[in-house]
Order: structure tokens, then C-alpha cells, then sequence
């Protein structure tokens, strides 16, 4: 026996309006659990939506461009009753098909059409009073780099044409090569053209696409470069006895437990110097037109993670709610899921505080760039033997360079280097994060 089901836009964590950037199936195509269906780009990454069981495509509610949040109708798909287990077969609510993207092993659920109708949220373009692009504008746009949400729209019914997009960036280009602006106005940067260089003149080339999270990342990071007045801080800490620690929790561990990682202590001290420290976990705010500072009482931490596509931060959430043991063992698996490229936006969002060690790789300082809307981030590079001096003698000790970069709009420099010192103490005597 069969039956038709609504499949709706499963969690996709604070995100909402993400605009659909390609369909991947149509009316009579067969798909099978965890297929995509379609995929969705916000501004971290590009994700594909999972479908929650195997079937036959009856019909496409949404198509390329519109803009969907969770409980979003996407199709309808002819399932198997025995497709789904007995408890999902009776759920009434279109909460029952949060599934988390990208997660394979969550629980199937389906709603019959009947049931859902009047409740499940249509995809509908949601730009309101913004301009409607069809997905080949929004291509063109995104090939350029061009924000659509900026670029006027001249065509009918308010739609934006191809025409609108070039013209945006042929004045883009032409304020770039007006001349210095008048004294007193402050409001452009005034800078040279890019410099147009023909490479292949001077040796020989190879021409490489760039991920998809390294253009997203690489366009979040300029912009918060230049836009938050970024200072670093430097510190050295003598992690001697949390490493001895450290070494011993793991060696008592044996084989299959937990492995305890100097990231996941870093974590927990800074979140104690966080909750010593709150304008270090807060955002700029604007409130009436005037700029305020929204406190958070959470601390979800982030993590700078390597991949073979580009970085992405994944987020420990209540992180001051867990054990170091689980804040490792939660850093581990989101790792790997980074590596995998399975992260979903439930798993990089929320973040208050980020932390980027480079520590297994090596170095001896940088100035991390901070993850907006976060204020502040922290680096960690490797430590190091270095023979320090104990009033009578240099003794070998294991000292952590830390490096802490702050937005000079929320904190200033004393805050910054009692906030460092704070986390420098708790590092080199840990039993002090009870205190
Ligand atoms: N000093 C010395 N050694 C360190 C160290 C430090 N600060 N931190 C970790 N190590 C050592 C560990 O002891 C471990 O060695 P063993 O396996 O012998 O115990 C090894 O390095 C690997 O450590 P780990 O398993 O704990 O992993 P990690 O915490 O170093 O890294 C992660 C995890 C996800 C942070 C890492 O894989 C990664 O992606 N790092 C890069 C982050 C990044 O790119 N930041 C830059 C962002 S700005 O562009």
C-alpha cells in the first residue's frame, strides 16, 4: 500500500529565506532515502536538502530561486506505508519532519497531504519589497559577486534584469576609478583598481576553480576585515601541568575512550573567562537607529576546522553545560563531519566565541580574524619546550602562545589583556576554573 506525502523543508537552524538554488528532481523520478531533493544556499554554505524516504515524485511545490524556511512545502512523493515506521506514521504536525540536513541516520517522518495543508508553510519568494531575479539573474549576480539585494531592478513588475546587474557593477567600477574625494567625506575607500595582471606572461599558469565554502568564507572574512576594527592580543602560557593532565586522563582512558585534546580545554577556559568577561560574548546591536551591545547568556563556542574544501566553524553549543570529556568527544565528531562535508547549519550557527588552534599544525602566532557577528576570537598556536627561569635555575617548561583578536567598537585594550591574563591563569592552573 501507498500513499501521498508532503515533504517539507526540514531544521535548518536560525536560517530562514534561503533561496533555492537548484531543484534536483521532478515529477516521476524514483528517489530513495536520503537522496537530495533540492539544495539550498545560505550565506556559510550550500546545502542539500535529504529526502526522509523512498518513493516516487508525484509533484514540485517549490522551483530554483524561491526562498524557503523550515516547514516549507517542497514536494509531494508517492511512498511505501511500510516505508516509514508506525510512530511517524501517525504525526499530524509538520514539526515531525525536522529532520537536520545532511544527517542520514535521523528519524524518517512523513505527513499525509490531507493532514498538513492547512498548516505546513508553502515556499513562496519571500523578497517582498525587494526586487524579483529569476535564478539566471541571480547566476549572473553570483558569478560577478554581485549582492542582488543592492542592485536596482528596472523591469516590469519590479523584476531585475541582467541589464541591472552589469550596470551595478559598471558603477561599482567607475567609483573605484573616480578621483580622491573631496576632504571631509569619509564615506568611500577610494581605492586603486585591482591590479589586472596577465600572468601567463611571465611563466606558466594553471587556472583552479575555488570551492564553493572557500568563496563564501573568503567574501565573509574580507568583510570582516575591513569592517571591525580589529586588535590582537599576544600572551604565553606555561601549560606544563594541564598537559601532564591531559597526557594522564588519556593514558588512564586506554584505547577507546575518550581522547582528551588541548582544544577542548581551551574551550572550557574560555568559557569561564567569557562568564568573567561578558562584553567578550556579545554582538553590536542596533536599536532606534543607536548602536547597543546584545549580551548573550550562552555560550555556544566555536571551532576553526580544517577541511580539504576550505574552513568551516562548527559550534559546541552550551558548552559551559558540558565536560571536557564531552566538549572532546563533540569537537571529534564535528570535526570529522567537516572533514565529510556534512555539516549542516544547525552545526555552524549560534556561535558567541570561536576559537582557532593551529596548535597540531605548528606556528608561533597569528592574528585571527574575527567571525561576525562574534566580537572577539582567540588562536592558539603550538606550544613549545623553552627554558624558563624559576628564580634559581631554567627549568623546561611547556609554554602556549595565545593570541586574542577583539573588536575595538566593543572592548578596549585593558579589557582585552585582563580577559587574556584571566584565561592565561585558568590555563596554567586549571583547578582554578572551579573557583
Ligand atoms: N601545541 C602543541 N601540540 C598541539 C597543540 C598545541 N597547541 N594542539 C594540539 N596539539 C597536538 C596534539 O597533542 C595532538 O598530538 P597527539 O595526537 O600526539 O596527541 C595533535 O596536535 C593533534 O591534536 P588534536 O587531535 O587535539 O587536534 P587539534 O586540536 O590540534 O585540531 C582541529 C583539531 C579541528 C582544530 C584541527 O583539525 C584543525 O582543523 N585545525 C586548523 C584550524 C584552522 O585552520 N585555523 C585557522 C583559522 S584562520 O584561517
Amino acid at each position: 500500500m501507498s500513499e501521498i506525502r508532503e515533504i517539507h523543508v526540514p531544521d535548518i537552524g536560525d536560517f530562514k529565506d534561503l533561496p533555492v538554488i537548484e531543484v534536483l528532481v521532478k515529477p516521476g523520478d524514483k528517489v530513495a532515502f536520503d537522496d537530495p531533493l533540492l539544495t539550498l544556499e545560505s550565506d556559510k554554505a550550500s546545502m542539500d536538502v535529504p529526502s526522509p524516504g523512498a518513493g516516487t515524485v508525484v509533484s514540485v511545490t517549490i522551483k530554483e530561486g524561491d526562498r524557503v524556511s523550515k516547514g516549507s512545502s517542497i514536494l509531494t512523493l508517492q511512498m511505501a506505508v511500510d516505508a516509514a515506521p508506525a510512530d511517524h506514521r501517525a504525526a499530524t504536525s509538520p514539526a515531525a519532519l525536522d529532520l537536520p540536513v545532511n544527517a542520514p541516520s535521523a528519524p524518517i517522518a512523513a505527513i499525509p497531504v490531507a493532514s498538513v495543508a492547512a498548516t505546513a508553510p508553502k515556499a513562496v519568494n519571500t523578497c517582498g519589497p525587494k526586487p524579483h531575479a529569476s535564478p539566471s539573474v541571480r547566476s549572473f549576480a553570483r558569478k560577478l559577486g554581485v549582492d542582488v539585494s543592492r542592485v536596482v531592478a528596472t523591469g516590469k513588475g519590479g523584476r531585475m534584469l541582467r541589464e541591472d546587474v552589469e550596470r551595478f557593477v559598471k558603477d561599482a567600477l567607475v567609483r573605484l576609478d573616480s578621483p580622491a574625494p573631496r576632504s571631509g567625506h569619509a564615506g568611500e575607500l577610494n581605492l586603486l583598481p585591482w591590479p589586472d595582471v596577465n600572468f601567463a606572461r611571465f611563466g606558466t599558469i594553471e587556472k583552479v576553480a575555488m570551492s564553493r565554502i572557500k568563496k563564501i568564507s573568503g567574501a565573509n572574512l574580507a568583510r570582516n576585515w575591513v569592517m571591525i576594527p580589529h586588535v590582537t592580543n599576544n600572551e604565553e602560557v606555561d601549560i606544563t601541568e594541564l598537559e601532564a593532565f591531559r597526557v594522564q586522563l588519556n593514558l588512564e582512558g586506554g584505547k577507546d575512550a575518550i581522547k582528551y585534546t588541548m582544544l577542548a580545554f581551551l574551550i572550557k577556559a574560555a568559557v569561564a573567562t567569557l562568564k568573567a568577561f561578558p562584553q567578550f560574548n556579545s554582538s553590536l546591536g542596533n536599536e532606534d537607529g543607536e548602536p547597543i551591545l546584545i549580551l548573550k547568556q550562552y555560550y555556544h563556542i566555536g571551532f576553526a576546522a580544517d577541511t580539504p574544501n576550505g574552513l568551516v566553524v562548527p559550534v559546541i553549543r552550551d558548552a559551559d553545560q558540558k565536560g571536557i570529556g564531552q566538549i572532546a568527544s563533540e569537537c571529534g565528531e564535528l570535526a570529522r563531519k567537516a572533514r565529510d562535508g556534512k555539516l549542516g547549519p544547525a552545526d555552524m550557527t549560534g556561535g558567541t566565541f570561536t576559537v582557532s588552534s593551529l596548535g597540531g599544525i605548528g606556528g608561533t602566532g597569528f592574528s585571527p580574524i574575527i567571525n561576525a557577528p562574534e566580537v572577539a576570537i582567540l588562536g592558539v598556536t603550538r606550544a613549545q619546550i623553552r627554558p624558563v627561569w624559576d628564580g634559581n635555575a631554567f627549568a623546561p617548561r611547556l609554554i602556549l602562545p595565545l593570541a586574542l583578536s577583539w573588536d575595538h567598537r566593543v572592548v578596549d585594550g585593558a579589557a582585552a589583556a585582563r580577559f587574556l591574563q584571566h584565561l592565561a591563569d585558568l590555563l596554567a592552573d586549571f583547578r582554578r576554573i572551579t573557583l
